[in-house]
């Protein structure tokens, strides 16, 4: 069947001391409350497993090194792969990703119920900026710390049907859903950590769950997908993070959404079939887009 339940499940914080055998419990925890539920699958946030450390400035490579994983599972995360096999379920997982090579990626996988990896994805657009600015209460060091992603927007076979995925910032890029959608991503599923204050601009601090609705309502409907948004939030290392998990329905409208800023899992019935309301009419792409008048879009 092309319908499922699928969970959200939401992190409050994660201390910058929390070791990531209590980060994995955490979400073990969640997951049997979502297998609890009737979920199929359940998705946790962008980089689910440590504290949001982009916040921190060095230069000593091995102070950044240690928030990243060599290894998908590792000993430490095997544990997650383990619980998911065995209560047959699909999890997707957002974490630092430090290659053989020495590259640095802001990345997540898509797990399937069988606790093999389906599908990766490593972030592109990545926020922030690259050199320590003392003016700012807390950093946001994503370009100084990962590169940007280099396999695309992908979209795998996974849920019977086609899944995409996008991490925190992409979500705000309206670029980021349509190559999704014209992959043919019937649910696209992202996790973020978005603070409360914007230090650039802190005028906008009000709208930062508004922006978030926005731009994951406005990536659903546009395109005709379900789509998956999911927080890493609350109060962590003196940084306030929004909560605000949602899941969105093709049409647009948010049909769960997270009420606490902590570990919180929401519930939603998916219905893929259900992208042709949109997919078939409003924006059929075959018959009403107009890619030739788009250029400006692609151009450098
Ligand atoms: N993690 C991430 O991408 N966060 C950004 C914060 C705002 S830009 C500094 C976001 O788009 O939510």
């Amino acid at each position: 069947s092309r319908k499922f339940v699928l969970a959200a499940a939401q992190l409050g914080p994660i201390a910058a001391d929390e070791p990531r055998s209590s980060a994995v419990a955490r979400m073990i925890a969640l997951m049997r409350e979502a297998k609890a539920r009737g979920a199929r699958v359940v998705v946790f946030p962008e980089l689910a497993l440590t504290t949001f450390f982009p916040r921190w400035y060095t230069e000593d490579p091995a102070q950044i090194d240690r928030w990243f994983e060599t290894e998908m599972p590792s000993a430490e995360t095997q544990p997650l792969f383990d619980a998911a096999a065995e209560l047959g379920i699909g999890f997707h997982l957002g974490y630092a990703e430090l290659t053989p090579e020495g590259r640095h990626f802001n990345t997540a996988i898509l797990v399937d119920e069988t606790g093999r990896i389906a599908g990766k994805y490593r972030k592109i657009h990545l926020p922030g900026h690259r050199e320590h600015e003392p003016w700012r209460p807390f950093q946001h060091l994503e370009k100084r710390y990962f590169e940007k992603g280099d396999l695309g927007f992908p979209v795998f076979d996974a849920l019977g049907g086609k899944v995409g995925m996008c991490i925190c910032n992409d979500r705000r890029w309206p670029e980021t859903w349509r190559v999704l959608g014209l992959g043919g991503a019937e649910l696209v599923v992202l996790g973020y950590n978005t603070p409360l204050h914007y230090p650039p601009a802190p005028e906008h601090d009000h709208l930062q769950y508004f922006h978030n609705e926005l731009s994951v309502q406005a990536g659903a409907y546009q395109n005709g997908l379900w789509a998956v948004a999911v927080a890493k939030a609350g109060h962590e290392e003196g940084c306030d993070l929004i909560g605000g998990t949602i899941i969105v329905a093709p049409t647009g409208e948010i049909i769960a959404r997270a009420a606490t800023v902590g570990d919180e899992v929401i519930t939603a019935t998916v219905d893929l079939d259900r992208c042709a309301e949109i997919r078939s009419n409003v924006f059929n792409f075959a018959l009403h887009r107009e890619p030739e008048d788009y250029r400006a879009i692609t151009a450098p």
